[in-house]
C-alpha cells in the first residue's frame, strides 16, 4: 500500500498509526501542504484525491481511498486483527462519539486551509487565528475529557479508534501551546499510547518528510 501523507497532518497521522497497529507494510509518499504553494493541490495528486488533501491509501489493486476514517474503517474490515472497535454496539458507538468530536468538530476548523482563509481572505493576524484554534480545541477536549474512561487507554485496556484520533490532536493542541493541564485523562491517555510502537513510529518527527 502507498500512503499519501505530510509528516505533520494529524489525519494522516491516524492512518499511520492504524496501519502500524494492524501491522500492515506501507510506503509513504510524502505530499508537502505547503511548498510550491501546497503540493496536495498540483495536477498529479488532484487525480489521486479530488478533494486535495492528506491522507490517501492507494491499494495494490489500485484503487484509492480517502477521508482517514473511512480509511481505517476499511482497514478494520480487511484486518480486524487488532480490533480498533469494541464488540459491544454501545461500546463502538461511545468510541466513534469520540474519534467524531474531533475527526468532525475539532479538526475541519482548525485545518490548514480554514486557518489560511482566516488569515487571508478575511484579515486576521495570527494571533487571532491561534486564538480560534485554541478555542476549538478546547472547547472539543472539555467534553473529550468527559467522554473517556482511561483504563489506560480511552476505553479501557484495548486501544481503539478513540485514541487512534486523540493522539494526533493532541499533538496538534501542543504545536500551538494550548494548555493542555485541565485535561489530565487526555494527557495520561496520551502518554500511554506513546509508550507503544505503533504510535511512536507514526509521529510526526519520525516521518520520512519530517523537517
Ligand atoms: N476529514 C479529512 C481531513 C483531511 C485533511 O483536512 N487533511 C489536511 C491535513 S491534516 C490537508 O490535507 N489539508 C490541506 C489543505 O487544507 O489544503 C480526513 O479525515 O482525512
Amino acid at each position: 500500500m502507498k500512503l499519501y501523507s505530510f509528516f505533520r497532518s494529524s489525519a494522516a497521522y491516524r492512518v499511520r498509526i492504524a496501519l502500524n497497529l494492524k501491522e500492515i507494510d506501507y510506503t509513504i509518499v510524502p505530499i508537502h501542504l505547503s511548498k510550491d504553494g501546497g503540493r496536495q493541490k498540483s495536477s498529479e495528486y488532484r487525480a489521486i484525491n479530488p478533494q486535495m488533501r492528506v491522507p490517501a491509501l492507494a491499494l495494490p489493486t489500485g484503487e484509492v481511498l480517502t477521508q482517514s476514517l473511512a480509511i481505517i474503517e476499511y482497514l478494520e474490515e480487511t484486518h480486524p486483527s487488532p480490533p480498533l472497535l469494541p464488540r459491544d454496539p454501545i461500546a463502538r458507538a461511545q468510541v466513534r462519539a469520540v474519534a467524531d468530536v474531533i475527526a468532525c468538530d475539532i479538526h475541519p476548523l482548525n485545518n490548514t486551509s480554514p486557518i489560511n482563509y482566516l488569515k487571508g481572505v478575511l484579515g486576521h493576524d495570527q494571533a487571532k487565528a491561534d486564538a480560534w484554534y485554541a478555542h476549538w480545541i478546547m472547547l472539543g477536549f472539555e467534553a473529550i475529557e468527559a467522554m473517556i474512561r482511561p483504563g489506560p487507554y480511552a476505553f479501557g485496556a484495548q486501544i481503539s479508534l478513540a485514541d487512534v484520533v486523540l493522539a494526533p490532536q493532541v499533538f496538534n493542541a501542543r504545536r500551538f501551546n494550548v494548555p493542555l493541564d485541565r485535561f489530565p485523562k487526555i494527557a495520561g491517555v496520551d502518554a500511554q499510547c506513546m509508550k507503544l510502537a505503533a504510535f511512536d513510529r507514526a509521529r510526526p518527527e519520525n516521518q520520512p518528510d519530517a523537517e
